[in-house]
């Protein structure tokens, strides 16, 4: 049996592959891993079915052999273990290339998400403002600032495409449309992601199911 992906039915973001599935769909692409998927609409992430699956009812869920996994990074880091081609043979480097899994999402992605719900949840309230928007940009350029001096010249974060660029990449495209513009290093470097032939399979798979209006039931 073919693994199962839960995904979002639709995606706000119109196909943009800006949701979390992305990250699990390219990683299964870059092993070579054929995959199914489940298909669920908002009001099903919320129910104890789906719970069991993913306790906080968000999407991606990952189920392999009666393995349930949820955590985007979790999974990716299962994948990676199983199959070659996302995390290095040898020890250190695969600890880097790990150590990288988590600066994605618990140093760059936290200030990002910061600024999203900014938009989504506080328009209206008193402390939505223009300084506290700034305010919340700065941080995030901060990140990206410490993030292309790292990169330097360098075409990945370590010496070969790991589990960490896919991390790091899909953490950049969120900011990709406002602010990634002013970080030439790091558009080049998700570009040059974005071109893997992996990337690209992932992209069309999600893009598909995910453009037009959203169903009734969502
Ligand atoms: N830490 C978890 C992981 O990495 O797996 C986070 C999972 C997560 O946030 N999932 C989101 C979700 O299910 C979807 S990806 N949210 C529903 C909820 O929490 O109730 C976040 C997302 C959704 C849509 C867009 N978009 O349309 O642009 C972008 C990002």
């Amino acid at each position: 049996m073919l693994p199962i992906l839960t995904v979002f039915k639709w995606s706000p973001d119109g196909g943009k592959g800006l949701a979390r599935d992305m990250r699990v769909r390219w990683a299964l692409e870059e092993v070579g891993q054929p995959y199914d998927v489940r298909l669920v609409s908002f009001a099903q992430l919320k129910q104890p079915e789906h719970r069991t699956r993913q306790p906080f009812g968000q999407i991606p869920a990952f189920e392999e052999d009666g393995l349930v996994l949820f955590e985007s990074g979790a999974i990716i880091h299962h994948l990676a273990q199983q199959h070659g081609g996302l995390l290095p043979a040898d020890p250190h480097a695969r600890a880097r290339a790990v150590t990288w899994m988590f600066a994605a999402v618990g140093t760059v992605e936290p200030p990002i998400v910061e600024r999203e719900q900014a938009d989504f949840t506080d328009a209206g309230q008193p402390w939505y403002s223009k300084d506290r928007l700034a305010m919340l940009d700065e941080r995030i350029r901060v990140r990206l600032r410490d993030l292309t001096r790292w990169l330097g010249d360098r075409d990945w974060l370590e010496d070969t495409f790991t589990a960490g660029d896919l991390m790091m990449v899909l953490v950049l495209r969120r900011v990709d449309e406002w602010l990634l513009d002013e970080f030439p290093t790091l558009v080049a470097y998700v570009r040059r992601a974005e071109a893997r032939p992996a990337y690209r399979r992932a992209y069309a798979a999600q893009a598909e199911l995910y453009s037009g209006e959203p169903p009734p039931e969502w």
